[in-house]
């Protein structure tokens, strides 16, 4: 039903042949304007965007009483229907050519008493042919779709690889609230202990769920990646993360790797029994391995000389 009934509020009618030819003719006619619509909670109001594009001949201002309506009804069992309105706001329309848009943005006072979940949202446009009196036509009615007024966040920063790990890429998959654009490698950092050269090199997936590739570059140590919130990354709705303003929806609670670098020694692999100690001397200065030429080597099974001793002596204490 999207026409006026008030063109038979007096007197005996025959309701169900003037109404049944009252909706024929409105289902059979083209939509005389075009509506997009998004309602949105905010406290105990509803809010309505409402874009109206006039696909009829006429110009609708108020001289025809051309209004934009919004309407909030509710599923109660009241009489018939089954449903009671909560709310009815209007806006009037001061000049909308044929063919011209316009946007409306309208508030309706608080619902008290009322059960969100079972709340509807319409909107619609009508104006009266004959001008100032007489029965109202209704242009077009639409549903009003719910706004997402919720910014995006970062759930999680989990590896995507085993670890600890040797490997010179690892991946970190970084999943947000709900699908997101925008997404770069400037929305990330590291935090690093004991590494050196480690960066991100490539962000890939989405638009949930993204791979973030790190190099993990040389030595030993730890990496976690972090979210940095400059609010590029945004939901369907331009929802920033985090909501509008830098830094309100960074993230630094995510996993960490445990990154050992390539042996110091090409012949003390990782898997040699002696490897940790053997790169502590290397790391303490107390010896350069077994050449002077890389890749360096230790030559582990090698027995000593006194000589050489002497020099692991020096070293080890320091000696003058
Ligand atoms: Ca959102
Ligand atoms: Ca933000």
């Amino acid at each position: 039903m999207v026409d006026s009934g008030n063109q038979i509020s007096n007197g005996y009618v025959d309701f169900y042949n003037v109404y049944k030819t009252m909706v024929d003719n409105a289902l059979a006619r083209p939509p005389q304007a075009d509506i997009q619509a998004y309602c949105w909670r905010t406290a105990n109001k509803v809010g309505f965007n409402i874009q109206v594009k006039n696909l009829s001949a006429v110009t609708l201002s108020s001289s025809n009483s051309a209004t934009v309506h919004a309407i909030v009804y509710e599923d109660a069992h009241v009489e018939a229907t089954n449903r009671f309105a909560r709310a009815a706001v209007d806006q009037g329309i001061s000049n909308l050519a044929p063919n011209a848009t316009a946007t409306f943005t309208l508030e309706t006072p608080d619902l008290s008493n009322v059960i969100w979940d079972n709340l509807h949202f319409v909107v619609l446009v009508d104006y009266r042919p004959s001008g100032s009196v007489g029965a109202f036509d209704t242009l077009q009615a639409a549903i009003a779709l719910p706004l997402d007024t919720t910014p995006p966040s970062v759930v999680s920063s989990v590896r995507a690889d085993p670890n600890p790990t040797t490997a010179a890429s690892i991946r970190f998959t970084v999943t947000f609230s709900e699908a997101v654009t925008g997404v770069d490698t400037a929305d990330f950092t590291l935090t690093v202990t004991g590494v050196t050269g480690a960066s991100i090199t490539s962000v890939s997936g989405g638009p949930t769920a993204y791979t973030v590739n790190v190099n993990t570059g040389t030595g030993s140590g730890t990496l976690r990646l972090n979210v940095v919130d400059n609010d590029s990354i945004i939901d369907g709705s331009s929802n920033s993360l985090g909501g509008a303003g830098a830094g309100n929806g960074s993230f630094t609670g995510g996993e960490t790797y445990s990154v050992s670098g390539m042996p110091i020694f090409a012949d003390v692999p990782f898997s040699y029994w002696a490897v940790s100690w053997i790169e502590r001397l290397y790391a303490a200065g107390i010896t350069g391995g077994c050449t002077t030429t890389l890749p360096l080597m230790y030559c582990p099974e090698n027995t000593v000389t006194r000589a050489q001793m002497a020099v692991f002596l020096v070293r080890t204490f320091n000696l003058p």
